[in-house]
């Protein structure tokens, strides 16, 4: 854990998590949560598949030989890799216009026509990342596996997302109990093409940054609701966006039938909602809309952080400022 001592506006010495104030200080936001690695967790369904393990762990040690301003490298995905990929791939493609929202939908099909989002072809990162750059401006960086919540919001206050590039294990394409680049390409990737959504999303990293850590969790408690589990109205009409839904068909069915519940997304009610990460979820929060859920987030933020100063970020240096509003 790094702490660091700045002089508050009073000149007291207050201890203050470090965090990153260029772009390239994300090199050393890759803390991992290995809790669902399938080394360590009996229930993934790699656990006691060797070759699979190993094949994982090449995949992921990419990330860790990776330094900002490198071109991603590529991965020759295997065949049994491509068949998992088109089994949810085809998914999806059904599910479209049914289950995804507008944003969700319209992002998709430009993939296909323009980054080879098809059956047989697991996209590559870099020409991902290319595009989104074109895009929104967020780009991507390569991830070994799920990341602490702290290093993986801080990254969205510079609109790049944490990628992971192995595939799922072949016996379960239906869920994966950790992020894979299934799940990335097929759950992140779409609504990080949307403006709004984008917006949103580097909000949520922006005011993660020196946040306690009372307030990640509750920060991170948001994140899941929304960009990993979120439902949106659109046109009186309850659909997903969240990235947890779309790449998983089983959790995506549930969410939309009438098992679970629906709430009204309130950041201050949905940053406390306790959630298991296990199996699917028991509540979905629905935004009105995202720029209403962007607004709603920011008034609770201003209300609710005891960070004495706001944060910006210059897309032209890549750099954090802060700016004092004492
Ligand atoms: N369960 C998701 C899937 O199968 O695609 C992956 C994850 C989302 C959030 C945590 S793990
Ligand atoms: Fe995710």
């Amino acid at each position: 854990i790094h702490v660091v001592n700045v002089m508050s506006t009073h000149s007291t010495v207050v201890k203050e998590q470090w965090y990153p104030r260029h772009i390239s200080d994300l090199d050393l936001c890759n803390h991992l949560m290995t809790k669902f690695e399938p080394d360590l967790d009996m229930n993934h369904p790699g656990f006691s598949d060797k070759s699979y393990r190993a094949r994982r762990k090449m995949i992921a040690d990419i990330a860790f030989d990776f330094k900002f301003g490198d071109p991603i490298p590529r991965v020759e995905y295997l065949e049994t890799e491509i068949t998992t990929w088109r089994h949810v791939f085809n998914k999806v493609v059904s599910l479209l216009s049914s289950h995804a929202c507008k944003q969700y939908a319209d992002a998709f099909r430009l993939l296909q026509r323009e980054v080879g989002y098809r059956p047989d072809n697991i996209p590559q990162l870099d020409d991902v990342s290319n595009f989104l750059k074109r895009r929104t401006g967020f780009t991507l960086r390569p991830a070994a596996g799920l990341l602490s919540a702290r290093d993986f919001l801080a990254s969205l206050a510079f609109r790049v997302f944490q990628c992971t590039q192995y595939v799922r294990h072949a016996s379960s394409p239906d869920h994966s109990p950790e992020p894979d680049c299934i799940h990335e390409l097929l759950g992140h990737v779409p609504m990080l093409a949307d403006p709004t959504f984008a917006q949103f999303s580097q909000e949520l990293g922006l005011a993660s940054l020196g946040a306690t850590d009372e307030e990640i969790e509750q920060f991170s408690t948001v994140y899941w609701f929304t960009v990993e589990f979120g439902l949106c109205k659109e046109n009186g009409i309850t659909k997903a966006y969240g990235a947890g839904l779309m790449s998983s068909f089983g959790e995506l069915e549930h969410a939309l039938s009438d098992k679970p519940e629906h709430r009204n997304f309130d950041p201050k009610v949905t940053a406390v909602q306790p959630y298991q990460d296990q199996d699917y979820q028991d509540v979905y929060f629905v935004a009105e809309s995202f720029t209403d859920a962007k607004e709603k987030f920011r008034r609770w933020v201003a209300e609710f952080m005891s960070r004495p100063y706001e944060v910006r970020y210059d897309p032209f240096t890549q750099n954090i400022e802060i700016l004092d509003s004492a």
